[in-house]
């Protein structure tokens, strides 16, 4: 027997009051599927603030976790269990311990791409969006940043303070070189590029504008430019193309591509409602840690909400 699969998924959502949350970076018809996409944070707070009891996560582990964190009353389920982040996976919370020790009374900052131990270990939070701000609004002349070195080196640029890096790349980001962003512009001449701050300080030096992925769809709709270059994930051309139908868009190298990110397929959304799996649990007392960073963020960004049940 041949199964429609999308209207599986369609009556396996009714039954498991679920929600499918996709970020970005997603493959296409993930995308489509999905009732919600974004970054992670985001995806995260609007799982936290719908009523549904299931939300499944297509992404990867650390933005599960983040989700998890924020509502610990819900089941979190990531369809593919082993979608990873190597950015996330070059530090443990073993190695912030040891941070801590060598640098003592120093705040460390943790970007969003980190396990949810490292954030338990960590004082302050932040996402590509914010890095600067939440840098910037810290008491302190020094501050440690983690995991990303490159956004670590672009929150450098525009703060009085001293930064301390953690010696971690998003492989994908770190990957494109100068070379990629001059062939690409001597291809579309008149176009507008826009990075990531997860890449190299010398090619966010010759793009335009650096921004978010969520910033990256502003940003495209406000240039007069026809032709807009990503320098980011792929996933996001997907998500522009939708939004702006009057413009060219265009990924800047093929390099552009993560492997874990398009690990999820639509027959791992139908087997994860299915059977309810891979269900991402934090530890209470981890979860509970984890949580104070988040909301330190919260604040400083000026949305002091609490966020209960951890
Ligand atoms: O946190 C996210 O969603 C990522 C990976 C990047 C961003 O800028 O949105």
């Amino acid at each position: 027997m041949v199964i429609d699969i999308k209207k599986e998924i369609k009556r396996l959502k009714k039954e498991k009051d679920a929600v499918i949350l996709a970020h970005n970076y997603q493959l296409k018809e993930v995308q489509e599927i999905a009732d919600y996409v974004g970054d992670s944070f985001e995806l995260a707070k609007i799982g936290k603030e719908l009523p549904n009891k299931t939300i499944v996560f297509c992404g990867v582990r650390f933005m599960a976790e983040s989700a998890a964190i924020l509502s610990p009353e819900k089941k979190i389920i990531l369809p593919v269990e082993d979608a990873g982040c190597p950015l996330a996976d070059t530090i443990t919370a073993r190695d912030v311990k040891q941070l801590k020790e060598k640098y003592p009374g120093i705040p460390i900052v943790t970007y969003i791409n980190s396990s949810a131990d490292v954030k338990a270990e960590s004082d302050y939070c932040c996402t590509s969006a914010n890095a600067v701000e939440i840098v910037n609004a810290i008491n302190s002349d020094t501050i440690i940043f983690l995991p990303d070195s490159n956004l670590g080196s672009f929150v450098q640029m525009h703060t009085e303070k001293d930064i301390i890096l953690w010696d971690g790349h998003c492989p994908i980001h770190h990957k494109v070189n100068v070379e990629d962003i001059i062939r690409i512009k001597a291809v579309y001449e008149n176009a507008f590029l826009i990075c990531h701050p997860e890449c190299r300080p010398e090619v966010i030096e010759i793009c335009d504008s650096v921004c978010s992925t969520s910033k990256m769809i502003e940003e495209a709709k406000k240039t007069d430019k026809k032709t807009i270059i990503l320098v980011t994930e792929e996933g996001m051309r997907h998500r522009l193309k939708k939004e702006i139908t009057d413009k060219l868009i265009v990924v800047a190298s093929p390099k552009l591509m993560c492997t874990d990110m398009k690990k999820t397929k639509i027959q791992h959304i139908y087997e994860a409602l299915e059977l309810e799996q891979t269900e991402i649990k934090i530890e209470k007392e981890i979860a509970e840690k984890a949580i104070i960073p988040l909301e330190r963020m919260l604040k400083i960004m000026g949305k002091k909400k609490q966020f209960s049940g951890v």
